[in-house]
């Protein structure tokens, strides 16, 4: 039975979020911006398939993808970036036990995500070269 991430989280805390944003080349002003936000993840899960939507008042960015299928990812809003099936740069989600694990070949090594389930929180590390970022989310209402 694989982890149920789906419902509204709140960002409670982020852990080296500037220096990711600023490792994907993003601008002092909008990391300043950026880091300054409340997020909301709104998740829905419906087997494999996933619809993940980081939600601010400032921008919001909206992945969806069937885990073990390959897909585009144009990373609109964060550093504009286009990982694309076919080339050398693609997105892919895989099961690592209950962790939801991303690698995004581009542009950028090392670059992608874990999420997972613990004490009733939702953990995201989002990694670019050699920058790990750690974000909690709790249980919105
Ligand atoms: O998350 O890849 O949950 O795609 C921050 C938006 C979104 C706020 C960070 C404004 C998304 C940013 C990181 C302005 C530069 C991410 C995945 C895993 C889903």
């Amino acid at each position: 039975m694989p982890a149920d991430f789906s419902g509204k989280w709140i960002l409670e805390t982020s852990d080296k979020f500037e220096e990711y944003l600023k490792v994907l080349n993003i601008d002092f002003a909008t990391r300043k911006i950026a880091i300054s936000l409340s997020q909301t993840k709104v998740v829905t899960q419906d087997g494999d398939k996933f619809e993940f939507k980081t939600l601010s008042t400032f921008r919001n960015y909206e992945l969806a993808f069937t885990v073990g299928v390959e897909f585009d990812e144009y990373t609109k809003g964060l550093d504009n970036r286009n990982i694309k099936v076919g080339t050398p740069h693609v997105s892919l989600v895989t099961w690592e036990g209950d962790k939801l694990v991303c690698t995004q070949k581009g542009e950028k090594a090392n670059r992608g995500w874990k999420h997972w389930i613990e004490d009733e929180k939702l953990y995201l590390e989002l990694t670019c070269e050699d920058i790990v970022c750690i974000q909690v989310f709790k249980r919105k209402e």
